[in-house]
Parts: C-alpha cells; sequence; structure tokens
C-alpha cells in the first residue's frame, strides 16, 4: 500500500445535508415504494436516499410520457422545438454550478473535469440537437415510370414514441444528454432511468427542463436498480416504443432480450477493451500524454479508455516507464481541490472487481509497473472507494485480463514488430469500440486506423469529438451509432408518401 494524497492541503468541506431524491413524474416529484442510501465515494458517507420507482410509477411515469406525446409537444413545428431545446442549454448554463455540485457528489470526480467535460457537453449536446434538426434531410424522389406513371415520393419524420433512457454513471449528465436532446429534438418524450449510484443530475435536469419551457410529462425520471426494479419493469412495458441504452454489454443483451417479444428498436453503447497502438515513429512524448489521458481520465471510467497497449519493440521501454511516470504523477484528492487529478472509482462494490482483476493479472503473471492496490488517502478519506492508477506488462491477449472490461485506471503494454501484427493484435477482441493508433507516418496513422475493427478510430489523439460524427461500436460493444442524423435516424420513424402526378 502506497500514500498517495494531494501535494496541496485538502479542505474538508462541512457535510451537505441529506438529501432526498424523488422520481419526476407529470413534472411532479413523486416517492417511490421505498428508498435506497446513496453513499459518497469520496468518503464513503451516506449523501442521499434515494426513492425507487415500482411497478405502478413507471406506469404513471410512461403514461405521463404517452399523454405529452399526444399534447403540443408533439405536434410542435421543427423550429419551435429547436427554439425549446436552446432555452434548455441556456438553462443548463444557467444552472451549471448546480448540476457539477450534483455530479461531483456522486462521482466523486474532479469538479474541473465535471466543468470541463459532463457539464459543458451537456449544454452542447442540446445546442447540436437543435442544430441538427433544423437542416435535417429526408428522401424526395421525383418517380417516371416506362408506362408513363409519374409520382412524387417524400419521406415525412415521424417521432418514434414514448423512448426508455437507460445510463450509466460514469459521465451520467453527459451520457443523458447526448440521448436526450436527439429524442427530445425528434419530438419523442422519455422516461428516463438513471443509474442508481448517480441520480442526481438526471432529477436536477428534468427540473431544468421544466424552467425552460418543456411541458410537464416529456422528461420524466425513475430511480431504481436493473433486473426486478424500474429498469426492467420499463424495459418489458408494453407503453415504450424504443430503448436506447449506454452499459454494460451483459445488461444490453438481457434489455434485448426484455423488449424481445414486443420487438422494439434498441440502440446501445456498451462495453469495450479498447487498445491503443505505438509505432516507434511516433512523437513519445505526445504519445505517451495521450496515453496517460486514454488509460486514466475520469480513474479509466470513460467507455472509451484504452486498456490494451501494443508498443513497438524498439520503443517499448520508453513508453513503459515514460507513462509509468505519468501514473505516478497523477494526484488523488477532494475534487474541489484544483491540484487534484484523479478521483475514486464510483462504489466499493466496483473498487471489489477492479481489485479482482489486480488479482487476476497477478496470477496471469503480470508485472505490476505501478500501483496494483488500495491507496491510503488520510484526511477522513479512507472510506472511499479510491484505487491507484495501475500498469502492467507481461501478459498476452490469451489471458482474461487482456480480454474483459475492468472499466479503471489500469492498462497492460505488449510489444509488438509488425504492422501486420499490431492490427491483428489490436483486433483480437469481442468488443469493438474504439482505438488509437500513434505514429508520425500519417499513410500508415489512415491505413492502420481504417482497419481496426471498432466504431471510433483515432490517430494521434483520444476523444476529441466532433458531435455531428457517428458514435457507436462493434460486436459486443453495441447496435447502431449516435450522433447527428445517425442518431435522429434512431428516434424517427419516417413515413414515406407517394402522390401520383
Ligand atoms: P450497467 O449496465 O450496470 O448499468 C447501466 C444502467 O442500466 C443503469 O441505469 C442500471 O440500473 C441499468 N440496468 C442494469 N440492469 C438492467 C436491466 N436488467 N434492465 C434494465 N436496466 C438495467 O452499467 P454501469 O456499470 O452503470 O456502467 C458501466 C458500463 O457502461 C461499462 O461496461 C462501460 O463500458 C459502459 N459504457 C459504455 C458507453 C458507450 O458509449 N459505449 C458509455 C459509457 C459506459
Ligand atoms: O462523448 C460522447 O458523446 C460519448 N457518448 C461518450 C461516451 C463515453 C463513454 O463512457
Amino acid at each position: 500500500m502506497t500514500t498517495r494524497t494531494t501535494s496541496l492541503p485538502d479542505t474538508a468541506p462541512s457535510p451537505a445535508p441529506m438529501r432526498h431524491v424523488r422520481n419526476v413524474i407529470d413534472g411532479e416529484p413523486v416517492d417511490g415504494v421505498r428508498t435506497f442510501a446513496k453513499h459518497s465515494p469520496i468518503d464513503g458517507a451516506l449523501l442521499a436516499d434515494v426513492h425507487e420507482a415500482g411497478r405502478h410509477e413507471v406506469d404513471r411515469a410512461v403514461a405521463s410520457a404517452r399523454a405529452a406525446l399526444e399534447g403540443p409537444w408533439g405536434r410542435m413545428p421543427v423550429g419551435e422545438r429547436a427554439t425549446v431545446l436552446r432555452r434548455v442549454a441556456d438553462a443548463i448554463e444557467r444552472r451549471f454550478d448546480d448540476l457539477v455540485a450534483a455530479e461531483v457528489a456522486d462521482t466523486g470526480k474532479p469538479e474541473a473535469l465535471a466543468r470541463d467535460l459532463d457539464v459543458a457537453r451537456a449544454a452542447a449536446n442540446f445546442r447540436s440537437a437543435a442544430d441538427i434538426i433544423s437542416t435535417a434531410a429526408l428522401d424526395s424522389y421525383l418517380t417516371e415510370l416506362p408506362d408513363g406513371r409519374r409520382a412524387l415520393n417524400y419521406a415525412v419524420r415521424k417521432p418514434l414514441g414514448v423512448v426508455a433512457v437507460i445510463v450509466p454513471w460514469n459521465l451520467p449528465l453527459l451520457l443523458l444528454t447526448w440521448k436526450l436532446a436527439p429524442a427530445l429534438a425528434s419530438g419523442n418524450t422519455v422516461v428516463v432511468k438513471p443509474s442508481e449510484e448517480t441520480p442526481s443530475s438526471a432529477t436536477l435536469l428534468a427540473e431544468i427542463l421544466l424552467e425552460a419551457g418543456v411541458p410537464a410529462g416529456v422528461m420524466n425520471v425513475v430511480h431504481g436498480f436493473g433486473a426486478g426494479s424500474a429498469g426492467e419493469f420499463l424495459t418489458t412495458h408494453p407503453g415504450v416504443d424504443g430503448v436506447t441504452f449506454t452499459g454494460e454489454s451483459s445488461t444490453g443483451s438481457a434489455i434485448m432480450r426484455a423488449v424481445a417479444p414486443r420487438v422494439r428498436p434498441v440502440s446501445f453503447e456498451l462495453g469495450g477493451k479498447n487498445a491503443a497502438v505505438v509505432f516507434a515513429d511516433a512523437d513519445l512524448d505526445a504519445a505517451i500524454a495521450g496515453l496517460a489521458r486514454s488509460t486514466y481520465l475520469n480513474t479509466g471510467q470513460v467507455c472509451l479508455c484504452t486498456e490494451r497497449i501494443y508498443v513497438e519493440r524498439p520503443v517499448f521501454d520508453d513508453v513503459a516507464a515514460g507513462l509509468a511516470e505519468q501514473a505516478a504523477r497523477l494526484r488523488l484528492g477532494r475534487p474541489e481541490n484544483p491540484a487534484t487529478t484523479t478521483g475514486p472509482l464510483i462504489s466499493q462494490q466496483h473498487r471489489q472487481k477492479v481489485l479482482s482483476y489486480f488479482d487476476l493479472a497477478r496470477q496471469e503473471g503480470a508485472n505490476v509497473l505501478i500501483g496494483g492496490g488500495i491507496p491510503t488517502m488520510g484526511d477522513g478519506l479512507d472510506g472511499g472507494s479510491w484505487i491507484e492508477p495501475t500498469l502492467l506488462t507481461g501478459l498476452d491477449n490469451t489471458h482474461r485480463t487482456m480480454r474483459e472490461e475492468i472499466f479503471g485506471p489500469v492498462a497492460a503494454l505488449i510489444a509488438f514488430d509488425t504492422e501486420a501484427e499490431a492490427i491483428a493484435l489490436a483486433n483480437d477482441t469481442d468488443y469493438g469500440l474504439a482505438a488509437v493508433t500513434w505514429t508520425r507516418d500519417l499513410s500508415r496513422g489512415h491505413r492502420v486506423a481504417q482497419r481496426m475493427r471498432v466504431g471510433m478510430s483515432w490517430v494521434n489523439t483520444w476523444y476529441l469529438r466532433d458531435l455531428r460524427s457517428p458514435f457507436g461500436g462493434m460486436g459486443l460493444s453495441g447496435i447502431g451509432r449516435e450522433g447527428g442524423h445517425h442518431s435522429l435516424e434512431f428516434y424517427s420513424e419516417p413515413t414515406n408518401v407517394c402522390v401520383a402526378l
């Protein structure tokens, strides 16, 4: 065990008052059938009691969404809807600090990260969806048949209907708004089921939407768990027209089974076991800094994070040493301390899972270059779910550590000798979400990036986003793409109209 506290003195804030997080149905706070406790990942303190929705509350939420769909929202002209979405973005910016506080309390992530990534993206997601729906085109054809008949074919976009939006805990507001904004832009109404670990920002967002003039019932929020709880009640509900889900691949599989009897569309953003490939000609300083970011951002709890690093043999030792040095520089600590780079894992349960992979890696023969355990934090933080940023070598693709998603601050380095071998190693996975290639040879960068069997392939950068570009995964990493017109395709039902001329 090592000690990893921030070098600056931390300021322990006075304990926040206990919060009560309720469901939001038809614009009103609604009690659940029982409550469950939400603990702080920072120090383990009890943060809130959360009202768990039962079948009855889920029924009410779906009925409220249906009524709103059939009301003015479902019939609102696109331009007007886009204006409302822009007002939501403005309202998010007005309530920026409240959203940051909610996100930081639930996740323990550094405040700067919540500001720069999570909450900033929430506003951007709404503006982007407003722009995209305002300029979205659909097919139209002038049809001329050999027998002389002529017709005008054109498609009109209708909402999918009442959409279940089920999201995880790692980037709660970013991932919720990434789905919610295009769903609303397309005229749908929604029932959101946030993660049981992060109930706060979704609840606050529902309030913000009402403030911005979105009618009650357009966004409902139900809290709870998956099987036997709100998640299952929602995905099996006959009034739900489609499910958009981000989370673990095994949960995606359970949701697919839940909707199968009613043949409803699903959009899945699932797990990953993402590879980075570093060629010997890469700008090594940039590559090492990029790898540190792609491995450790958000304590490794981003679906796009790198867990497998393939390095061309001549630079293997330099990359391993450089990345271990970067990991050693990370500062674990309180979110409000500007020196903090790295927060805790989301929960004790998730830490147990990540630690079990550290044990497995050792059993499989890994060398632990840095980390591999629980840090001693002091300052009242040892009840939190802190973990050491970790780097491994000595494994190969046959080991479970290299095949299963860990979702923590850990990656393993493996050497390769040829470009073909690097591509084969990177593609040797059941997942297919994201990859990164580091090289100064841009021809090779394009060539390798295109051969990666993933939905997102970066070259000399990572997690640089254009919100219009397609986002999603192959294999165990998901079904469908989100972003720009790709999102609109999931959230809309086009109807073709054919008029004889
Ligand atoms: P999870 O699958 O455990 O939970 C996600 C959500 O699904 C939660 O709201 C949960 O309550 C709900 N849920 C769980 N079981 C359910 C069921 N049977 N029916 C309905 N709902 C159910 O995932 P998590 O642990 O919250 O998040 C981490 C996972 O999410 C990782 O695997 C990560 O890779 C993945 N993820 C993927 C992306 C992406 O874009 N591909 C983005 C973020 C996270
Ligand atoms: O940036 C995004 O739009 C996005 N969907 C990120 C997903 C990150 C996964 O944890």
